[in-house]
């Protein structure tokens, strides 16, 4: 029986704390009997020896205590007063070859997801009555995780826009003053592109609020999986037969995955992701619209952000699983948040770089420094994260954009940011933020790896970093020091390099002036 159950069953009948404590001690001593502890292929890993016991009836007390207090009134864990997490899952990584199984059973804990290519981390959902506080106590100490932590949730980094339509000036990729705007401040987008403007064969995804993919300027540029198209044995359409074609887990996910829905096709009703989309990639030179960083390019649209731009972990590393296994090489992360260092989705990102993807994320639009109040996951210190803030028109650092001598990369782009919108197939909108500026650093890396095929996620990484043009308003306010120029990017040599372009570089820290030779 769910522990959660016996718990339940239980309360009613207790009307003292002491009582509470003697009556759970006697359940939990029920249970302790060696035939009532299940146990699979050596299951728990450690045997079922006194000490384990002992442990075992410890951290049982425990969850029982969560569930009956339902609070935290003995928890050692100590979460930021604004770190909110869902309250219905966990994340766990066992230790090296544990099965949690049986505990999980025991508690009454479902198994929603597991990946073996992240360590063995699973997710986790919790009994009815069952906190987070008492579910994440309990796992840590049975001893038989690496970590156990909340579903922590982030949010789409949008600063609060001026919607308004009728300029359609990309000051971003060509800057010629208009608006009063500084002349050259911008990513050379046109003199880049007389160098390489297709990344047709680059899968790029969109890790967001899910992406408009029936729209004018990005329709041609979606990410289509070979897997569910074509005609299945009975004659029908893989895209709309409602089978699950490749087995993969989402009937008909022809564009990309709702993680949050668990289902195989996605919309997007917030705007945010298709926003992102067209910067990185909306069609170029097709007579509509706008024109992204990359004219031709595959956009992979993976949603876990809902429509007020929320999502939890769990769901961000679901579609960060699916990017990898589908053939992804760069990732858009147009979100984070303050707060815990979430070890799962660390995992997730550090899981990346065997693949060799390369993980772009937003900095946050607080105005804030990023090296004394990391925002996550820009601030994690992986080699494969490029972490961007914003600039103006004028070159300047947004005010609102956050920053980090050591924790942020690069700046590109990102006030008044002209994109597709998610309302019609042929609307599009003006929009500010560390949000916007990031995608014109995944579009660069689409048309780097697409020219540079046999570089390293390191080497291209590099070459966004080295090639660039110096900002004063950035000296100091991060790594490089420096805006995207996507022209200089796409002008180094071809890379020396003999590796297939998917090994991983060793981890290091995030590159420094001296590493990368500034020009
Ligand atoms: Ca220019
Ligand atoms: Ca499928
Ligand atoms: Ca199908
Ligand atoms: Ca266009």
């Amino acid at each position: 029986m769910a522990l959660s159950a016996v718990l339940n069953r239980n309360k009613a009948n207790l009307n003292s704390k002491q009582k509470r404590y003697e009556r759970l001690t006697l359940n939990s001593e029920k249970h302790m009997n060696r035939k009532s502890i299940p146990t699979r292929n050596g299951a728990l890993g450690v045997g079922v020896s006194e000490p384990f016991l002992i442990r075992f009836v410890l951290f049982f007390l425990s969850f029982g205590l969560f569930l009956i207090a339902g609070g935290p009134a003995s928890a050692q864990l100590n979460f930021p007063p604004d770190a909110a997490f869902r309250e219905d899952r966990i994340l766990v990584k066992p230790i090296a070859g544990v099965d949690l199984t049986p505990l999980h059973t025991l508690l009454g804990m479902q198994l929603l997801r597991a990946y073996p290519d992240m360590g063995g981390l699973e997710v986790l959902q919790l009994p009815l009555g069952a906190t987070v506080d008492g579910a994440v106590a309990v796992y840590q100490q049975s001893g038989l995780v690496q970590y156990a932590e909340p579903d922590f949730v982030v949010q789409a980094l949008t600063a609060p826009n001026d919607a308004y339509f009728g300029d359609n000036s990309l000051w971003g990729l060509n800057n010629i003053g208009q608006l009063g705007g500084k002349p050259d401040a911008d990513i050379d987008a046109p003199e880049a592109w007389d160098i390489s403007h297709d990344a047709a064969g680059i899968v790029v995804a969109v890790i967001d609020t899910g992406v408009r993919a029936t729209h004018e300027d990005l329709a041609a540029n979606m990410w289509v999986n070979p897997a569910e198209t074509g005609t299945d044995f009975l004659g029908r359409d893989k895209r709309f037969n409602g089978v699950d074609d490749d087995g993969d887990g989402y009937i008909d996910d022809v564009n990309g995955i709702n993680a949050i829905l668990g289902v195989g096709w996605e919309i997007d009703d917030h705007g945010h992701g298709t926003h992102v989309a067209g910067t990185i990639g909306a069609v170029g030179n097709n007579s509509v619209g706008v024109v992204g960083v990359a004219w031709r390019v595959q956009i992979m649209a993976c949603k876990f952000l809902n429509a007020v731009g929320d999502g939890s972990i769990s769901d961000a590393i679901e579609c960060i699983d699916y990017a990898r296994n589908k053939g992804a090489k760069v990732i858009n992360a147009s979100w984070g948040w303050y707060g815990e260092n979430s070890s799962s989705l660390r995992d997730a990102i550090q899981s990346l770089r065997s693949a060799g993807v390369i993980f772009v994320a937003a900095t946050g639009n607080n105005g804030n420094n990023n090296d004394t109040r990391p925002l996550y996951p820009a601030s994690f210190n992986l080699d494969n994260i490029v972490a961007v803030a914003a600039t103006t028109r004028f070159d300047e650092k947004a005010d609102w954009s956050n920053y980090g001598a050591t924790t942020v990369d690069l700046g590109a782009p990102g006030l008044d940011i002209l994109s597709c919108w998610n309302s019609t197939d042929t609307t599009y909108q003006y929009l500010s933020g560390t949000s916007q500026a990031t995608p014109h650093v995944v579009g660069a890396c689409a048309l780097l790896r697409s020219r540079y095929p046999s570089d390293t996620y390191r080497q291209i990484i590099n070459r966004l970093l080295s090639s660039t043009d110096p900002l004063p308003s950035l000296s100091g306010k991060c790594v490089s020091g420096v805006r995207l120029n996507l022209q200089k990017a796409l002008s180094g040599p071809n890379s020396t390099t003999t590796s297939s372009g998917s090994s991983s570089g060793p981890l290091v820290q995030p590159p420094s002036i001296g590493i990368l030779g500034l020009p």
